[in-house]
């Protein structure tokens, strides 16, 4: 019980840290609501409901049904990143494997002849299970294809970092670059707004909002900067297990600077308190 409040109190120091390095620009940790915990550009949240997240806490994630829920933010502005970088973090569970085109995310539009970016399961038939895309609505986009259907649809979260750096648009999947590419120098800002479980309309041929997402979505976290993997990984630690109990070797260094600066405040104390005694 004791190395679960410890792994939790360094999981929130280290996931604080990442917050104040990198430049966030909204939060939705999804915890009873789907407000922004940063500049207030809360979601409106369409049909979605609220549902046990990965560490098993009630009403702390959402599940779109698949059918008609989603999410919007009607505010586009803190999401246009014109061609500079930036960084989409979040947690997500897809439950059904037998429906293509499931938007998770979309800023935008759908007319592939305007600014946008987006991540969708994608055609799972067709061997692209996830695509990530990002336009300046000059065709071709830039497109990153995942394969891996029988990873996400294993029945279990996975974190998910999409993101443009200085050099090239990436994918990661459970802190695991799983795709890139250099084209980086597109405009994506545009007046949509950003949609989370569905995909905006295009009419005529899709007149509302469409390609309903089924599954569950957590802690989407948004930079305008991009993410250096190699020292966020703690953004893909999942909940201590019972067979997880044994503290790592940087663990054990921790507690054991904690016990000496324990001890040692304690001796000062104790000194003093001796002084004071016979002075
Ligand atoms: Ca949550």
């Amino acid at each position: 019980m004791k190395m679960n409040l410890f792994k939790n109190v360094l999981f929130l120091t280290l996931f604080s840290i990442n917050h104040i390095l990198y430049a966030q620009v909204a939060y939705y940790p999804f915890n009873g609501d789907a407000n922004d915990a940063v500049a207030g550009n809360n979601a409106v949240v369409n049909g979605a409901t609220l549902a046990t997240d990965r560490d098993g806490n009630l009403n702390s994630a959402y599940l779109f049904d698949g059918i008609d829920d989603y999410m919007e933010v009607v505010n586009p502005t803190p999401f246009n990143f014109g061609t500079g970088e930036f960084a989409v973090s979040f947690w997500m569970k897809p439950l059904d494997p037998s429906q293509n085109f499931q938007m998770i995310f979309q800023k935008g539009n759908s007319s592939g002849t305007i600014p946008q970016y987006w991540l969708r399961i994608n055609d799972l038939i067709g061997g692209t299970a996830l695509r990530a895309l990002w336009t300046d609505g000059f065709p071709p986009p830039a497109v990153i294809d995942y394969g891996n259907a029988s990873l996400l649809f294993d029945g279990e979260w996975h974190h998910v970092v999409f993101q443009r750096t200085s050099e090239s648009n990436e994918l990661y999947i459970d802190c695991i670059l799983v795709g890139s590419n250099d084209d980086i120098n597109r405009d994506i800002s545009s007046p949509g707004s950003l949609f989370i479980g569905a995909q905006h309309p295009n009419p005529p041929t899709s007149p509302g909002v469409n390609s309903f997402f089924n599954g569950l979505i957590d802690d989407v976290a948004i930079y305008d900067s991009s993410l250096d993997m190699s020292s966020v990984e703690e953004f893909c630690a999942t909940p201590p297990s019972p067979s997880d109990e044994v503290p790592t070797l940087g663990e054990w260094g921790l507690i054991v600077l904690a016990l000496l600066l324990t001890i040692t405040a304690v001796a000062g104390i104790r000194q003093r308190k001796v002084e004071e005694a016979y002075p």
